[in-house]
């Protein structure tokens, strides 16, 4: 695991001199001129944040330091005899560090997390105690915040440590925390649909995804090789998108990474957001009772219809920036292929992929018409039995911290100052368009 260590501390001095370095010489360059609509419009489209760890192309998708996300998942060191992925713990070294692991630096964050995985025992108490009612986001959420008593950046802080240290208490915190996650993950997951039942004990002879898979009570090799690939997939989408953002932001106050996570768990729990992979499955689940597990395609296209004519959109398709099939929608659909061909549910996204497009091309408004990442989760979680659709964004937030905790330390690395920006009224708006 310190083996991230030891390449942030040759790496850290290095950037923050290009970073110093822009400022000096560059610093007065504009960008780009503010349109009235990306102000009233959620920024959209407005350059202004730096994300080291991962960019979005609008065809070619997500990528990690600069490779795409299908060459990481190829690249990924396979640690586990017998499985056909890479981990997301080698996924971590790679968006913290920007090199990819070898087998061993992979096995060695494995190794690092697996020691400091035990969650202390108020914060068990509190999760069991939490009413079986309260959505698995909000309860994620909750233990994330209530961990920050363990906090070694709170700690550090409050001993006056120095500015430039910050990053190795938000990297301790960080690594602290992946390491829990699985327990706390599963643990919320047992509660709430299996009467508390359940393993709670870190294997240390398993991997982050073999260890979670097995407290959720599912240990099937196919199925921790699935969740291998879903947490390296899911986890960084630049630092514009909601959870990223939310943590982003949180941690520009210097909130402890605890809090900036459970921060932006609140982001992920969103429809607009994380929890759209369950409006799929909703969607899939009311046709296949309409139409059965294998409609003609006019059935499918009377449906769809059906859907777009009852004001709703397609589940699943379409994106703000992507402008092509999400490759990552593609990684889960060449899994399938290998593992669950002949699943019904999986038989119905493959062909969706194909004729929702031509449906929604015809509308003439849709920017992208193609599938998204959530447009295939559900069904493979299904094929493998985990069917409870309200926990499926917990499953993303678990995957989602690689990406937002490796943003933060270098948030922190960087020394990025709090981030305050300049709201206008609506007069000083007027004043503006009058002037321009
Ligand atoms: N089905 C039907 N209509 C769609 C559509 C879809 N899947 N996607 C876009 N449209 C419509 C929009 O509703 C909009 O119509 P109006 O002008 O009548 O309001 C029009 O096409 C233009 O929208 P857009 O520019 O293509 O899309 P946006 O950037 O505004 O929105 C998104 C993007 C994802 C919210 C939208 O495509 C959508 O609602 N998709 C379905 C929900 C979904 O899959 N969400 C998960 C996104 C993945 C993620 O972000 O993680």
């Amino acid at each position: 695991g310190d083996g991230i260590k030891a390449k942030l501390e040759k790496a850290i001095p290095q950037q923050r001199e290009y970073f110093l370095g822009i400022k000096c010489l560059h610093g007065k360059t504009s960008i780009g001129n503010i349109p009235v609509n990306s102000v009233m419009g959620g920024m959209r489209g407005l350059p202004l944040l730096i994300c080291l760890t991962s960019s979005l192309h609008p065809t070619k998708g997500i990528f990690y330091r600069g490779m795409p996300i299908k060459d990481v998942c190829a690249k990924l060191p396979r640690v586990k005899k017998g499985s056909s992925e890479g981990t997301p713990e080698g996924a971590f070294f790679f968006l913290t560090t920007g090199s990819m692991p070898t087998k061993e630096e992979a096995q060695g964050v494995t190794n690092e997390w697996n020691k400091r995985g035990k969650v202390p025992d108020y914060c068990l108490k509190m999760l069991d105690s939490l009413d079986k009612k309260i959505h698995p986001m909000a309860q994620l959420s909750a233990a994330s915040a209530c961990l920050n008593l363990n906090s070694k950046f709170v700690e550090a802080y409050k001993k006056g440590a120095k500015r430039a240290d910050y990053w190795q208490y938000v990297y301790e915190d960080s690594m602290n925390l992946c390491a829990m996650l699985p327990t706390v993950a599963a643990i919320i997951y047992t509660n709430v649909f299996k009467g508390g039942k359940g393993c709670r004990e870190l294997n240390k002879d398993q991997d982050w995804s073999g260890n979670y898979s097995t407290m959720l009570g599912l240990p099937d090799e196919d199925f921790i090789d699935l969740m291998r690939l879903y947490m390296v997939i899911h986890a960084d989408h630049e630092s514009g998108n909601v959870s990223a953002h939310a943590s982003h932001l949180v941690g520009s106050a210097l909130s402890d990474p605890y809090l900036c996570y459970s921060a932006s768990m609140c982001g992920l729990a969103g429809p607009l957001h994380g929890l759209a992979n369950q409006e799929v499955l909703v969607w899939l689940t009311k046709l296949r009772k309409a139409i059965g597990d294998e409609p003609s395609d006019e059935e499918i296209k009377k449906f769809i219809d059906d859907t777009l004519k009852g004001g709703q959109v397609i589940p699943g398709f379409g994106h703000a920036v992507l402008r092509d099939t999400d490759p990552r929608f593609t990684l889960q659909n060449e899994f399938a292929m290998k593992h669950c061909k002949d699943d019904p549910g999986v038989k119905l996204v493959t062909r969706l992929w194909k004729i929702v497009p031509e449906v929604l091309k015809k509308l003439g408004k849709v920017a992208n018409p193609f599938p998204n990442v959530d447009a295939h989760s559900g069904v493979l979680l299904q094929h493998y039995c985990l069917m409870e659709m309200n926990y499926y964004t917990v499953l993303f937030g678990v995957s989602r911290a690689l990406g937002v905790l490796s943003q933060l330390i270098w948030s922190r690395a960087l020394g990025y100052p709090l981030e305050r920006p300049k709201s206008i009224s609506t007069s000083d708006l007027c004043t503006f368009i009058q002037k321009a």
